[in-house]
């Protein structure tokens, strides 16, 4: 069985159905924190990864082969909570470890950020190796975390893959705590009331992704032979740079009445001014030729059409 575990998350909710694409569904465990009802055909286990003996049940109860830890606290409210937030990022992580170790799991799948750069990495096209001086909890967990999953690669053999994700934007799942949020925030509040109150500058440059690229990105990765993963099985992935501004100027193609404005002294606007402009990937299109197929044209387009569906 493949455990998702984070399963009700902005990833999680879209990587369980593209994970039963391939998998029979019995074989594709949700599991989360939260409750959740029993959808139909559909295996969820209700935990809090820094349970370790409910996680122990767990996998002693399903033969898992595969595990996608995807639960974590994100930049914003990591800054509200940060012991909280390396607790759940650092210890869930080394609960996992520990016990994919343990039951033999074959490969796991951690997910890394653009978080982990910082201001002395370079802004624009972000190489993979490079200064990394992240000022938020969420962002230094997630170097550390990137750390141990290496250790455990070397130490104990585990296949553990990582992608450091761009901000990614999705509809299926509401935003979660993240700086990067404003950019489906944006979508809900100008199909809900033509307007939106940006708590990031009009000119804040970042990298994103749109979740159909990250989530075929996730799979390929974890499809691919470990003998193409040359030096790491560790890769930066970029889609597109936008910002507030040119995103805004994109909806309104859509809808004309669009209007946005923009809050100022932001807790949030530091952090994003922290991170990179734009990510180099060239190391994911190499090794196991990635090419993101959004931009922020069709991702729009995208989200305002299945928005307008289920707004
Ligand atoms: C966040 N969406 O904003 C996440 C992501 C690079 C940003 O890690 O915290």
């Amino acid at each position: 069985s493949i455990l998702v575990i984070g399963s009700n998350g902005q990833i999680g909710t879209e990587l369980i159905d593209a994970l039963k694409v391939t998998w029979p569904a019995y074989q594709v465990i949700s599991c989360d924190i939260r409750p959740r009802e029993q959808l139909k055909g559909d295996v969820f286990v209700q935990a809090d990864v820094n349970d370790l003996e409910r996680l122990k049940t767990i996998f002693e109860q399903y033969r898992i082969k595969q595990v996608y830890l995807l639960a974590a606290l994100l930049s914003a409210t990591g800054e509200t909570k940060p012991r909280y937030a390396w607790d759940l990022n650092i210890n869930g992580l080394l609960n996992v470890l520990d016990l994919s170790v343990a039951y033999r799991v074959e490969k796991v799948f951690w997910p890394s950020s653009i978080a982990v750069f910082g201001p002395g990495s370079p802004k624009d096209d972000t190489p993979q190796f490079g200064e990394k001086d992240p000022q938020t909890v969420y962002g230094f967990s997630k170097l550390a975390g990137e750390h141990w999953c290496n250790y455990y690669r070397e130490k104990y053999g585990l296949d553990v893959r990582s992608i450091r994700y761009p901000g990614l934007i999705s509809w299926k799942a509401a935003p979660g705590g993240g700086t990067t949020d404003y950019a489906v925030q944006i979508f809900h509040d100008a199909i809900a009331t033509e307007s939106y109150q940006c708590f990031l500058s009009a000119n804040t440059r970042l990298p994103m992704m749109y979740m159909d690229d990250a989530i075929r990105g996730t799979i390929e990765l974890m499809q691919t032979p470990l003998e193409k993963l040359k030096v790491f099985r560790l890769y930066n992935l970029a889609g597109f740079s936008c910002t507030p501004g040119g995103l805004a100027i994109e909806i309104s193609e859509h809808i004309p009445g669009f209007t946005i404005n923009y809050l100022e002294n932001d807790p949030r606007q530091q952090i994003a001014d922290s991170w990179p402009r734009s990510i180099d990937d060239s190391e994911a299109q190499k090794d196991w030729g990635w090419q993101a197929r959004f931009d922020q044209k069709t991702m729009t387009s995208d989200m305002i059409k299945h928005l307008s569906l289920v707004v």
